[in-house]
């Protein structure tokens, strides 16, 4: 009987059974490839039956095939030509969460004789995801006496991608009463808050609309946004105002009484409670024209309520009040004047 001579086909199979045990006593690790997540089927991921060593003509004898750990099966290897390809979606994000690496661990086993060969594939990202904000619409309620530099808390985007992919900027539209305050925190992650930069005025504007975006890093980059919808709160700064300074009428003696001698109006821009009038005549009115005359608190209605005698008094100036609930005054001078008899 002779030894099998190197270069026969005996001796051709000898050797490379020693290098592939070599190769595996040395423990070079596993075969590494990586592929874009969401590559198409069909993406070539390695030539996995030529880095095994393996020539085409034995692949069908030596059945190279993966063991799935986990029942994925995402890849595969074409049976023609030994090559590890994508089957189906590999979605970086489901395999692997917010986990800076992402890799899938294959077993590759041949046959005759039977061997067992460790393939990682790493999974890249891709900028698939855009950021998301946890809702659509952010309400806020400001009263309108708060100070220029108050700050409002906002909520962050979050962006499942990883990495560049996931870094995330803000940006406020442009308003001339807020600006955008993001810190990036020690742990990396960022915090954001709404600075008012100059008094709000609820009589001018009552609602404010910004727009939030956030923008991730990736290429192209994505953004998400969320609507901000500031409510500003009415707080009782302005006073009642007269529709006149001064209300001329003119009257005949001997009027009976309750008869309307004038109507005086005062509106008010605020709302509200801060808006309700109250009519009356100035403290410092003398008591016999306000036995004379009386004033609905409601409406503003003068009306008579006493006699009316040229000869004892010919003009009356009354002063009234319009009073918003104690915020301010307006009091007009009321000059009613007796006509000549
Ligand atoms: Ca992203
Ligand atoms: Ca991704
Ligand atoms: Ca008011
Ligand atoms: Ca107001």
């Amino acid at each position: 009987m002779s030894a099998p001579r190197l270069g026969g086909p005996a001796g051709r199979q000898l050797l490379r059974l020693v290098l592939l045990q070599a190769a595996w006593a040395a423990g070079s690790g596993p075969l590494q490839y990586s592929v874009p997540e969401e590559a198409k089927a069909g993406t070539l991921v390695g030539r996995l039956a030529q880095d095994l060593g393996l020539e085409a003509g034995e692949l069908a004898a030596r059945r190279l095939r993966l063991v799935w750990k986990g029942g994925r099966d995402s890849l595969e290897v074409k049976a023609e030509s030994g090559a590890l390809v994508v089957q189906s979606r590999l979605d970086r994000e489901e395999l692997c969460g917010q986990s800076a690496r992402c890799a899938l661990h294959l077993e590759v086993l041949v046959d005759k004789p039977l061997r067992v060969f460790h393939v990682e594939v790493e999974i890249q990202d891709i900028n698939d995801n855009a950021p998301v904000f946890p809702i659509k619409e952010h309400h806020l309620r400001i009263p309108e006496s708060r100070l220029p530099g108050s700050r409002f808390p906002l909520e962050v985007a979050s962006d499942a991608d990883i990495g560049i992919n996931a870094l995330l900027s803000y940006k406020l539209s442009p308003s001339e009463y807020f600006s955008l305050d993001v810190v990036t925190n020690e742990d990396q992650s960022k915090s954001m808050e709404l600075a008012l930069k100059k008094q709000l005025d609820r009589e001018e504007t009552p609602v404010h609309h910004l727009l939030l975006t956030a923008t991730d890093g990736g290429k192209p980059e994505l953004t998400g946004t969320v609507e901000l919808v500031i409510t500003v709160l009415d707080v009782n700064d302005n006073a009642p105002v007269f529709s006149q300074a001064v209300y001329r009428v003119h009257l005949r003696e001997n009027l009976e009484n309750g008869t309307l001698v004038i109507k005086v109006n005062a509106t008010d821009e605020d709302e509200g409670i801060n808006k309700e009038i109250q009519y009356s005549f100035h403290s410092l009115v003398p008591e016999n024209i306000k036995a004379t005359f009386g004033i609905d608190q409601g409406t503003g209605e003068v009306r008579v309520k006493g006699k009316l005698d040229y000869e004892e008094m010919n003009s009356y100036e009354i002063r009234i009040e319009a009073n918003d609930n104690e915020s301010g005054k307006d009091d007009p001078i009321f000059p009613c004047v007796m006509p000549e008899a």
